[in-house]
């Protein structure tokens, strides 16, 4: 049987994917940093949070997630109605592992008048203690919105809560966790690049390092990175300090641009797990289902909407206020993060 299945080709496979996909009325959502035939395959690609807000207005009774285990619970707690499945058990998230509720709980009791801000890169329980999530694509918006007088813990990436601290000019407690993969960025490998492709932008997440950072034109999401390329002249060329899986997408929505890895290294093993096989038989034998404990869910659901209710927050059209109702603390950069 195994034997068999490897010899399945990919055309067959989607062939196979497609027909158990109408037979379950599922829909297939893929990150932007999952491999490229899963890109291809997928109904709808994005961010977690876009592809979270698909899950939660789709009609479809499954969502295969090919993501990483945080964003399938993240649809799950948005849709528990839903059946989210994610293809591989064993995909998971180092930086989401850099915080548990407890930890958390723990530096609650440090800074009780403190507003924690989680990123969704953290596992149900831990958004389940949190005030409030965030993503790489609203963490500044996010930072702007908290009362001046409260202090704020950012769990759990370090280097997008320095990010966020910088360009906000709040002080913000930061948690020492990193995602694995941006954190190898390193200058060297950003100047090296520069070298090799003269003329080119160099575009990066704000899941790098604070030294790595400085030497990017725009610092942003993936989403915002997409935007980004999308609004360059026809034959620009950018250098991309994300994980590599991004470059698949770039490329194919700007065939007239020209993309460049800021370094060789920038892979996610976890998000790279994905595999047509393992698509078809999520699909097949409806694994590996998400599920989180509703007393959690109902919690972190809380943290998760009081992000989405916060859309309205200002934004970088929004003209600055004047200076003597400006907040002290306030800034008005608002290069960067989109
Ligand atoms: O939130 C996401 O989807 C991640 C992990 C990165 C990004 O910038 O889209």
């Amino acid at each position: 049987m195994g034997i068999k299945n490897q010899d399945i080709s990919a055309e067959d496979l989607i062939k196979q994917i497609n027909s158990l996909k109408q037979k379950r009325e599922a829909v297939i959502l893929a990150h932007n940093y999952q491999p490229p035939e899963i890109q291809d395959l997928a109904d709808y690609t994005g961010d977690s949070l876009e592809l979270s807000i698909i899950a939660a207005k789709t009609e479809a009774k499954v969502i295969v997630f090919c993501g990483v285990r945080f964003m399938g619970e993240t649809a799950a707690i948005l849709s528990p109605e839903k059946t989210v499945l994610l293809p591989v058990l064993e995909a998971g998230c180092t930086l989401a592992d850099y915080a548990t509720a407890e930890q958390v709980r723990e530096m609650k009791k440090k800074h009780p008048n403190a507003i924690v801000v989680t990123y969704v890169n953290s596992s149900a329980e831990v958004k389940a203690e949190s005030d409030i999530c965030c993503t790489s694509a609203n963490a500044i918006d996010i930072v702007r919105t908290i009362d001046l007088s409260r202090p704020i813990i950012f769990v759990s990436d370090y280097n997008l809560g320095h990010y966020a601290a910088k360009i906000t000019k709040r002080e913000i407690i930061l948690w020492d966790g990193c995602c694995p993969t941006h954190a190898l960025l390193s200058t060297f490998a950003v100047q090296r690049a520069r070298k090799k492709w003269p003329g080119a932008q160099v575009i990066m997440h704000p899941e790098c390092k604070p030294d790595v950072l400085e030497l990017a034109d725009f610092v942003g999401s993936t989403s915002g990175m997409l935007r980004y390329a999308k609004q360059q002249p026809a034959g620009a060329s950018l250098i991309v300090g994300t994980e590599i899986g991004l470059l698949h997408r770039l490329q194919k929505e700007n065939p007239d641009k020209t993309f460049y890895p800021a370094s060789d290294y920038l892979i996610c093993p976890m998000m790279k797990m994905t595999t047509l096989k393992n698509v078809k038989d999520s699909l097949e034998k409806m694994q590996y289902v998400v599920t989180v404990p509703e007393n959690i869910a109902m919690r972190a659901r809380a943290a998760v909407n009081a992000m989405l209710n916060y859309k309205g927050t200002p934004k970088k059209s929004t003209p600055p206020s004047p200076p003597a109702e400006k907040a002290k603390g306030e800034t008005e950069i608002s290069i960067g993060v989109e």
